[in-house]
C-alpha cells in the first residue's frame, strides 16, 4: 500500500521551532508524506519574534488548486493563517469539499507574545471551526472561540461543548498553559477523555508543541485511525518528543 498524504496549511518559522517546518518533520516521523501550502513568512529566532508577512490570498489559492489535483489527501491541518481573507478562502473551499478531514489549530498568539491572527479575523475562524473534523485550541484560544475565559478544568469541559455545538466534530483542548500539571481534554460529543502529563520545565519554555500535536493528529487520521485512536497516538508521540527537543 502506498504511504498516505497529509497536508499542512501554515506559516514558515525559519528557526525551525514551529510552523510548516515542524509540521512536515512531524508528518514524516508519524509515517505520512507531507504536502504543504504556505500562508505567511515570519522572521524569528529561538527567543525573538521579528516580523510576519502574510502572503496574498491569490498565491494561497493557487497552491490549493494545484494540490487539489492530487486526489489522495488523507487529512489536512491548518496552523498560522493570519489574514481574514485566507481563512475565508479556506472556508469557501471546505464548504465545497466536505470529504476532506481538516484539523484546525486556531493559532492566535505566539508563546513569546507576537500576534499571529489579524484582529477582526475571529468570526471567519469560527466559520472554519464549524467545518472541521478536529479543533485543537489551547486555553486562551478555546476562550476566544467559546466567548469566555477558560481557566479551570470545568471551563475546559464547557468550552469543549460550545466548540462542538459550533460544528467541530471532535475537540482537543490543550492544557499546557494550565496551572499545575498539564491536562489535555478530548471531547467527541459523547465522552470526555483526559490526558494528564507531568510538567517538564525548561529554561525559555517550549515553543511549537501545539504545531507538533495537531500535525501528529493529522498524520494518524490520514492513516485511517479513528479520532480516539489518533488522539491517543498523538498524545503518546508528544510525550516522546518532549524528551527529545
Ligand atoms: O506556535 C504557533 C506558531 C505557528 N506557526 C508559526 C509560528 C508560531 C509561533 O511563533 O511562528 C509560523
Amino acid at each position: 500500500m502506498s504511504v498516505p498524504f497529509a497536508l499542512t496549511i501554515a506559516g514558515s518559522d525559519p528557526s525551525g521551532g514551529a510552523g510548516i517546518q515542524i509540521d512536515l518533520e512531524t508528518f514524516r516521523s508519524c509515517g505520512v508524506q507531507g504536502l504543504s501550502i504556505l500562508t505567511a513568512v515570519t522572521a524569528q529566532t529561538q527567543d525573538r519574534f521579528r516580523a510576519l508577512y502574510a502572503l496574498p490570498r491569490k498565491i494561497v489559492a493557487l497552491q490549493w488548486s494545484s494540490l487539489m489535483e492530487e486526489p489522495s489527501i488523507g487529512a489536512a491541518k491548518t496552523g498560522l493563517l493570519f489574514k481574514k481573507q485566507i481563512i475565508e478562502f479556506l472556508v469557501s473551499r471546505l464548504r465545497e469539499n466536505r470529504n476532506l478531514k481538516v484539523i484546525v489549530d486556531p493559532v492566535m498568539i505566539a508563546t513569546r507574545g507576537a500576534v499571529l491572527m489579524q484582529p477582526g479575523a475571529l468570526p471567519a475562524l469560527k466559520r472554519l471551526v464549524s467545518l472541521c473534523e478536529f479543533v485543537t485550541p489551547n486555553l486562551y484560544e478555546a476562550g476566544r472561540l467559546a466567548g469566555f475565559t477558560v481557566k479551570s478544568f470545568e471551563d475546559m469541559r464547557r468550552a469543549a461543548r460550545i466548540l462542538r455545538r459550533m460544528g467541530a466534530r471532535q475537540v482537543l483542548i490543550k492544557g499546557g498553559h494550565y496551572e499545575g500539571d498539564p491536562v489535555d481534554l478530548f471531547f467527541d460529543g459523547d465522552k470526555y477523555a483526559e490526558f494528564s502529563h507531568e510538567r517538564i520545565v525548561r529554561p525559555g519554555g517550549f515553543h511549537g508543541l501545539g504545531c507538533r500535536l495537531s500535525a501528529a493528529l493529522c498524520a494518524y487520521l490520514a492513516q485511517g485511525e479513528s479520532p480516539r485512536q489518533a488522539v491517543e497516538h498523538a498524545e503518546a508521540f508528544m510525550v516522546d518528543q518532549i524528551k527529545k527537543i
